[in-house]
């Protein structure tokens, strides 16, 4: 076969991807004479930061693989799979009137208050009811804007009734001032309905910009009095956790160490969801996403490679092509490459946004097409560590894993490759954006 695939096994083949899963053929496998690509073991020695800690994933993997039939192992990672990608997040914001809730909204979803998507921002603007807004991306991630708590007269019991209290994986109690009688009584009632609750002490910007004319200003010292002043009028709660933040600017200040309070205290599902949602605005957030995505390609890789796929003719890998799809689109606009995400980003930082996409240079630079995972699955691709247990023993130092064969280990390649080159190309749009 000739470097170029002929166009009808081109296009019968596209016809496949774009069905997402593969249609078994009576091909034989293995259709190309071009020259291998050549994965080394060098390049499997050292393991990726963050690499470590998926030793209990693998190993539920293989308990799967030793407990049922490949086929039925198959199926079930598979599940896994579709599970993690419809698990949704519902997070409520709530407060006082004018507290900066709606702000908040905004900003958790990567938009400023006078974006056309963001939520109604304005000290007269109250919210009667709650409202839900989507992600821009990711719709399955739901950010509530819950009405104001009110001054006077607040029932924290009939208003957790009315906003329906159970919708929400979170609260997060926001107030702008010290927290008020009001904000400890609903923390209360949220505690009793075994809710996970957050306080977030916001505009923490105008604080500073308050203080900062004092001669003996220190921006330490005067964030430590704001906290003890709040753990002081929280007492009541034990020692909650509070988060001080500007929603104007959401990497700096407490922001990045409420998500990580909230990675450690959401279960799994949901704290995927949850990484996957953040705007990309540093390199530190990139990182996060990274190693959450790295956890996905085992099992992606073990969902691909499933037993009784038949190769697309022209591609050197019989494998659930479907999987690898969904795997880079999602990776695609979770890292902010996509177009809307472009767009929301170069907004954010005044840059033409053609000028952030002609930052990107990796193969996946139009986006995940057909062509793209053509150029990549055309080449045989030749890994040092041929079987799964070679590949778990470099990778993460355990070597017991019953599945073999070379497509997992190959998939796992390629989609590693694949997030390393996008994470790069991220690298440069938010370098080209000056914010890392
Ligand atoms: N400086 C500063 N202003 C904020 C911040 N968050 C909200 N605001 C402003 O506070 C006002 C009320 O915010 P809004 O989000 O409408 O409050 P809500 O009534 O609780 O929804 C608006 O003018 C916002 O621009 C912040 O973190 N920093
Ligand atoms: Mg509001």
């Amino acid at each position: 076969m000739s470097e170029s695939l002929s166009d009808p096994d081109k296009l019968q083949a596209g016809a496949k991807l774009r069905h997402r899963y593969v249609i078994p053929q009576d091909i034989p496998h293995g259709l190309t004479n071009l020259p291998p690509v050549e994965i080394t073991n060098k390049e499997m020695e050292k393991p990726d930061d963050g690499e470590e800690d998926m030793c209990s994933d693998l190993q539920d993997i293989d308990d799967t693989i030793k407990k049922s039939s490949p086929k039925e192992a198959n199926q079930k990672i598979k599940e896994r799979l579709d599970d993690l990608a419809n698990v949704n997040l519902n997070i409520a914001i709530t407060g006082m009137t004018g507290a900066g809730k709606s702000t908040l909204v905004n900003a958790i979803r990567g938009l400023r208050n006078d974006d056309e998507l963001a939520a109604k921002t304005d000290v007269t603007e109250c919210t009667k009811y709650p409202t839900m807004y989507p992600h821009p991306t990711l719709p399955n991630v739901k950010i509530w804007d819950l009405p104001g708590i009110g001054t006077k007269d607040f029932n924290a019991k009939t208003y957790l009734k009315k906003v329906k209290w159970d919708t929400y994986d979170f609260f997060l109690i926001v107030s702008s001032e010290r927290f008020k009688e009001n904000d400890i009584k609903l923390a209360k009632a949220v505690r009793k309905k075994k809710k996970l609750y957050y306080f977030v002490r916001s505009k923490i910007d105008n604080d500073i910009y308050a203080e900062s004319t004092k001669r003996d200003f220190n921006q330490e010292n005067m964030l430590k009095k704001i906290r003890d002043d709040c753990k002081k009028n929280l007492k009541g709660l034990g020692s909650p956790k509070v988060f001080l933040i500007s929603s104007f600017d959401l990497e700096r200040y407490d922001y990045p160490k409420l998500i990580s309070t909230l990675e450690e205290e959401l279960p799994e599902n949901k704290r995927f969801v949850l990484i996957h949602s953040l705007p990309v605005h540093s390199l530190d957030a990139l990182e996060r996403k990274k190693k959450y995505f790295r956890k996905l390609i085992w099992l992606s890789a073990f969902g691909a490679s499933a037993v009784a796929i038949t190769p697309i003719p022209g591609l050197s890998l019989a494998c659930d092509y479907g999987i690898l799809v969904s795997f880079f689109e999602n990776v695609y606009k979770s890292f902010g490459l996509d177009e809307k995400s472009l767009e929301l980003l170069s907004a954010r930082v005044n840059k033409p946004v053609e000028t952030l996409k002609a930052a990107k240079e990796s193969r996946f630079k139009d986006g995940v097409n057909e062509d793209v995972l053509f150029d990549m699955l055309k080449k045989p691709i030749v890994v040092a560590a041929l079987t799964i247990e070679q590949l778990s023993s470099f990778v993460i130092g355990i070597g017991s894993l019953t599945a073999g064969g070379v497509s997992i280990a190959t998939i796992y390649h390629l989609l590693k490759k694949g997030l390393n080159e996008m994470a790069e190309d991220t690298k440069r749009v938010l370098k080209v954006a000056e914010i890392a």
